[in-house]
């Protein structure tokens, strides 16, 4: 039985969201956002109001779990499928009405597989390198700086391998082409752990993108939901060059850049993987990450998106 007092192994992720698919019909679809260099699809749910018009609300993307070790984000997005699902409190009924959700909460199928039975730090892909070595980091792996490699290595041993080339990795690749083709996409949110922030493009460099303003307003509120569900205070809103590093070669920049989202942010949680954060507080981190999607969408509207 799928819940969220424990971690579960992509097969029950993916069993729970064909079985969401299957009490809600209507509502919600699989869909396969790309695939693995083992073979796994990068499986999703797209959600959204039956009947007409459907189509052309605005788009919604959720990408978590592309580093393989941050099992809290995959756990957190599932349980915020649920809520969108299933709960009745107006907030809840207002997002699965208004948007339509294109939501992956495993982007990277076969590092959080190996993460879980065989090594609880692995981050990358797996994919094979000439060297021995396994994985890139498919977060240093998309088409917009990929050179610069900052923080990142051309090493394939290292943890931050970029890959031989933008997109080598067949689920960053395939993924890509499924976003790209997604009609009205208004907002890409992506999830990692666990260094407590809320960030957004670009990563490279101190740049700051023509709507920086609204999305810095947009992020604080946003944070302020969160905060009002456990009084968890995260550390603020910013580029990621300025929070945290310089880093090049993310999706989220890719995003912004060659689509033009306006809306696009990462997360960083507040755990990381077992044991670091214990599953029974994954509850905790839904609540506040289902909160904080609400408050994103209220307050974005305020400001002229959605
Ligand atoms: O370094 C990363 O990729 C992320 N931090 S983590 O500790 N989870 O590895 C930050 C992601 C920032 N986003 C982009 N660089 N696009
Ligand atoms: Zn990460």
């Amino acid at each position: 039985e799928f819940g969220w007092s424990a971690y579960y192994d992509v097969d029950d992720i993916y069993a729970y969201l064909r079985n969401m698919s299957a009490r809600y019909p209507a509502w919600a679809a699989p869909v396969v956002g790309g695939r693995s260099y083992e073979g796994r699809d990068i499986l999703g749910l797209r959600v959204r109001k039956p009947g007409a018009g459907a189509a052309n609300k605005p788009a919604i993307f959720i990408e978590s779990g592309i580093h393989a070790e941050e099992w809290i984000t995959s756990a957190t997005i599932t349980y915020f499928i649920n809520e969108l699902l299933t709960s009745n409190d107006p907030n809840m009924t207002a997002l699965r009405d208004n948007f339509d959700w294109h939501i992956f909460p495993l982007v990277n199928p076969d590092g959080y597989h190996y993460s879980m039975n065989n090594d609880i730090m692995w981050r990358k892909t797996r994919s094979k390198s000439p060297n021995g070595c396994f994985g890139a980091d498919p977060n240093r792996n998309w088409d917009y700086k990929w050179d610069l490699a900052l923080n990142a290595s051309s090493d394939p041993c290292d943890n931050r391998y970029t890959g031989s080339r933008p997109f080598s990795e067949v689920e960053t690749r395939t993924l890509a082409s499924y976003i790209a083709a997604v009609a009205n996409l208004q907002a890409y949110l992506a999830f990692h752990s666990n260094a407590q922030m809320l960030l957004v493009p670009y990563s490279d460099s101190k740049e700051h993108v023509d709507n920086y303003d609204d999305l810095i307003q947009v992020g604080k509120v946003t944070l302020e939901y969160g905060r009002r569900v456990n009084g968890a205070k995260y550390d603020g809103v910013g580029t990621v060059a300025e929070m945290l590093y310089p880093a090049s070669g993310g999706s989220m920049d890719w995003v912004r850049h060659t689509l033009r989202t306006p809306l696009v942010y990462t997360w960083e949680l507040r755990g990381w993987a077992l044991p670091c954060w214990p599953a029974a507080r994954i509850p905790e981190q839904g609540d506040e990450v289902t909160q904080m999607i609400h408050g994103l969408t209220v307050e974005a509207r305020k400001l002229g998106y959605l």
